[in-house]
């Protein structure tokens, strides 16, 4: 009987101090207090994450980092862009030189426990490709033994080459350069026969890096994808309610696509009756106290950054020079893998 009383005093205490309101922890704080979000992304690569002559950062891996500064600050603007190799992003994240990471990085096991990183969400899946020069002649991967390939150091590409020449007992001579835009150049110039990486990444440096006068006709991506590269940003362990929000935001893009909510009908949106759409727009609050943010936070993601529908049409898909088909980034109500928790 005591024993009892005693467990339940336990709960009722364990329940009081966890109350379900989120407390800002020593990240979030820090990126409260600075006043920007501090986002590790990728040196160029069209589409995922790319600065114009302004300095202007635009990609679907961008579009991240706004929305997490949308949620914290109302103001999507608000982030400050860190340039990274895939050599060096790790650090940056580890040693808070960055708090965040949103480029082409593929959650892997290790990763996620060994170097201390979350990772909130997937906002692309996507696999290991092959391009090749079609003066080569090549239709297969599996024509591959004895190519010199270029690949960039620190990435899962590598792993993933070497386990599948291997296992197809062909023989390949890699070519490592850390640098995107060396990379590149060193392909087009016919250093490497092959480029290999992110299957996305490869239509992006097809549709805006190829220098004239060659085309991008003049390169064929592999029917081959030889592995799993599910995409999506990064932090670091430790607070939990910065990586809440990462997640959310992601999710919240989601959300807003499947329940028909955009940027352009989102203040109609705020007049619906579906308690659901009501919940998601914060009309009926909750959900931004959950979160420790503002009530209008969807509403700020949404207006500014759209949902995840559009800005994958605006920077990688139909409205874009890469024209990607949305394949396994539908949403699972079309057949694809893109699939949000309900915001409840
Ligand atoms: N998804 C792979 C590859 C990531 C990656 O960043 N690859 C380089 C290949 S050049 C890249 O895309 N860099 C893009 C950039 O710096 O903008 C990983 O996480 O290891």
């Amino acid at each position: 009987m005591i024993k009892n009383a005693i467990a339940v005093g336990v709960a009722a205490a364990s329940i009081a101090g966890f109350s379900g309101i989120a407390h800002a922890g020593k990240d979030l704080d820090a990126i409260k207090a600075r006043g920007s979000l501090i986002c590790g992304v990728g040196t160029g690569t069209a589409g995922f994450g790319l600065a114009d002559s302004q300095g202007k950062w635009t990609g679907l891996d961008v579009d991240v980092c706004r929305a997490v500064a949308a949620a914290i600050f109302g103001d999507s603007e608000k982030v400050k862009y860190v340039p990274t190799t895939a050599q060096q992003r790790f650090t940056a994240l580890q040693s808070g030189e960055v708090d965040m990471l949103s480029r082409t990085t593929t959650y892997t096991l290790t990763r996620d426990t060994a170097l201390g990183f979350d990772f909130p969400g997937i906002n692309y899946y996507d696999g290991q490709g092959f391009m090749v020069n079609k003066k080569l002649g090549v239709k297969s991967a599996k024509e591959l033994n004895g190519a010199t390939i270029c690949v960039s150091p620190g990435t899962t590409t590598e792993l993933n080459l070497a386990d599948y020449f291997r296992a197809n007992k062909l023989s390949f001579k890699p070519v490592v350069i850390e640098k995107a835009d060396e990379i590149r150049a060193a392909f087009f110039s016919g250093r490497c026969d092959v480029y290999t990486t992110d299957a996305s990444s490869l239509y992006s440096v097809r549709a805006a890096n190829v220098p004239a006068p060659q085309k991008a006709d003049d390169f064929i991506i592999l029917p081959e994808i030889i592995s799993k590269e599910p995409l999506g940003p990064v932090v670091r362990h430790g607070d939990n309610q910065l990586a809440d929000i990462v997640r959310w935001a992601h999710f919240a893009m989601l959300e807003a696509e499947e329940y028909g909510i955009n940027s352009k009908n989102v203040d109609q949106m705020l007049k619906s009756e579906d308690p659901v759409i009501k919940r998601i727009l914060g009309v009926t609050p909750g959900m931004g106290k959950a979160l420790g943010v503002d009530e209008k936070w969807v509403v700020n993601i949404v207006k500014q950054v759209g949902n995840y529908g559009e800005s994958f049409e605006r920077n990688v898909g139909m409205g874009s020079v890469l024209k990607i088909e949305r394949g396994l980034n539908k949403l699972w109500t079309k057949g694809g893998l893109q699939y949000a928790p309900p915001i409840r």
